[in-house]
């Protein structure tokens, strides 16, 4: 059966791989399943057809079979589960990369995406320049809690997995603002995430959709 995931037609990113089609994207090529992307419109997002796959009109969706999901960490959880080397072997490895998937989502993503927010959906308002700093504290107390459990391990729980891609996922988003340098391993944690092979073609295939090279 063909895996197949929706994206942006065109990316408001031009292509940096900040788009969440990226992270599915990474997931499917770090098992080697094969995949066909349906990319769609901002208004086809909106309509009855892609509403039935996506309750919330957003990308990405994951098709395979009788199964349509929606939620990344959803779908990267059902690839992990599914195919060998995202999740360990063990049930309280598997359990605890869970929660690290789960973490990434939501204990760490939801102050990046205040940031992203922030800087720019917010900075005409006459307040942003006093919230911004509360903003970007918020974010580094997040990011210092994670370095220290990360310390100089290369990966969250041993060998690399859907934690580790989720987690690097949700903290490319924040390279832009600089704060990320601003914790060495956590910056050289998300370069041993983009390095990985699969992540390059992952990161490749978004690329070549949205500039067409
Ligand atoms: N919680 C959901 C998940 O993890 O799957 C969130 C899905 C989501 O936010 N999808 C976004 C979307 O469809 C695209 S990824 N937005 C359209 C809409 O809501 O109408 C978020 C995103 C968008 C653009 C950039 N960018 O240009 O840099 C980066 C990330």
């Amino acid at each position: 059966m063909t895996v197949i995931i929706t994206a942006f037609e065109r990316s408001p990113d031009g292509g940096r791989g900040l788009a969440r089609d990226t992270r599915v994207r990474w997931a499917l090529e770090e098992v080697g399943q094969a995949y066909d992307v349906r990319y769609v419109s901002f208004q086809a997002m909106k309509e009855p057809t892609h509403l039935a796959l996506h309750p919330f009109g957003q990308i990405p969706t994951y098709e395979d079979g009788d199964v349509a999901l929606f939620e990344t960490g959803a779908i990267v959880l059902h690839i992990a589960e599914r195919h060998a080397g995202l999740l360990p072997e063990d049930a309280n490895g598997r359990a605890r990369t869970i929660a690290w998937m789960f973490a990434a989502v939501n204990t760490v993503e939801p102050p990046i995406l205040e940031l992203v927010t922030a800087v720019i959906f917010e900075r005409d308002k006459p307040w942003s320049e006093q919230r911004l700093p509360l903003v970007k504290d918020r974010v580094r107390e997040r990011l210092k809690q994670l370095s220290a459990r990360l310390g100089d391990a290369q990966w969250i729980e041993g060998a690399f997995s859907a934690g580790d891609l989720m987690m690097v996922s949700v903290l490319l988003r924040l390279r832009a603002s600089g704060l990320l340098d601003e914790y060495p391993n956590l910056a050289a944690y998300v370069a041993r995430g983009e390095a990985r092979p699969a992540y390059r073609r992952a990161f490749a295939a978004q690329l070549a959709a949205n500039t067409g090279s």
